[in-house]
């Protein structure tokens, strides 16, 4: 049995005191929850903060982003092994902001997936198709080479650690979601690449979770589909409330 994953993205949002805050209202708002996996993904620069809250509670933390390499000359970035020194324990990799903005591709999104891999990290992967994608009819083919691009070559006893998040990126923030069903199609053929790469069986354990325009309206219906592990949230992670009905899949 997968069990269900929901994380909140917090993208570029909430200094430490504003996490503090945030995460001291949900942590009441989510006890005794134990059934679903809860993670909050702050920005870095709030993580030492949430980990130090989270300690001993049911909630966990990832990071948004990580660099490759272990240490080195790269001005301005993170290492996985910094990540994993502070308590994370995921990390978003690939986001579609990522590779939008900051020219992350499948090949970046390889070696990160490998490096957090490596040094005890559960990496979050995105994929997802552009709305024109989608109008031109290659969401399963643009789904397919993100998948067997940003997770070629992984150790068996990876696959399972990696988590997937689908995420299509006209339903990103626009308040527009894909419906259950979509999603779900999109979702179990994301299963079968997987299969086809590493076997029914790690295909069968990895989760992958939905993104975009998650809300406390449409969780429910999103989590009775059966390839549907879990949820990747932006907007509605950033107020405890509305992030704690999602968590418990509640409208
Ligand atoms: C997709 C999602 C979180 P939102 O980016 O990764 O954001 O829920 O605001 O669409």
């Amino acid at each position: 049995m997968r069990k269900p994953i929901i994380a909140g993205n917090w993208k570029m949002h909430k200094t430490g005191a504003e996490a503090k805050q945030l995460v001291e209202e949900l942590k009441e708002l989510i006890a005794g929850v134990e059934d679903v996996e809860i993670v909050v993904c702050p920005p870095f620069t709030a993580l030492e903060t949430v980990t130090e809250l989270c300690r001993g509670t049911n909630l966990t933390v990832g990071a948004q982003n990580m660099h490759w390499e272990k240490e080195g000359a790269y001005t301005g970035e993170i290492s996985g092994q910094m990540l994993k020194y502070l308590g994370c324990r995921y990390v978003i990799v690939g986001h579609s902001e990522r590779r939008q903005y900051f020219g992350e591709t499948n090949e970046t999104v390889n070696k990160k997936v490998k490096a957090a891999l490596s040094c005890g990290l559960y990496p979050i992967v995105c994929v997802g198709e552009t709305l024109e994608q989608r109008e031109a009819g290659i969401t399963a083919e643009v789904c397919r080479k993100q998948v067997e691009e940003g997770l070629a070559s992984l150790k068996d006893d990876q696959v399972s650690r990696v988590v997937v998040a689908y995420e299509p990126v006209w339903a990103i923030g626009t308040g527009r979601t894909a419906s259950a069903r979509d999603a779900e199609e999109v979702i179990s053929y994301i299963r079968s690449v997987v299969a086809g790469m590493y076997g029914e069986k790690a295909a069968g354990e990895m989760r992958i979770q939905y993104g975009g325009s998650v809300k406390p309206d449409n969780i429910k219906e999103l989590m009775e589909q059966p390839n549907i592990d879990g949820a990747l949230v932006g907007g509605a992670s950033l107020k405890a409330q509305s992030f704690a009905q999602i968590v418990r899949f509640e409208g």
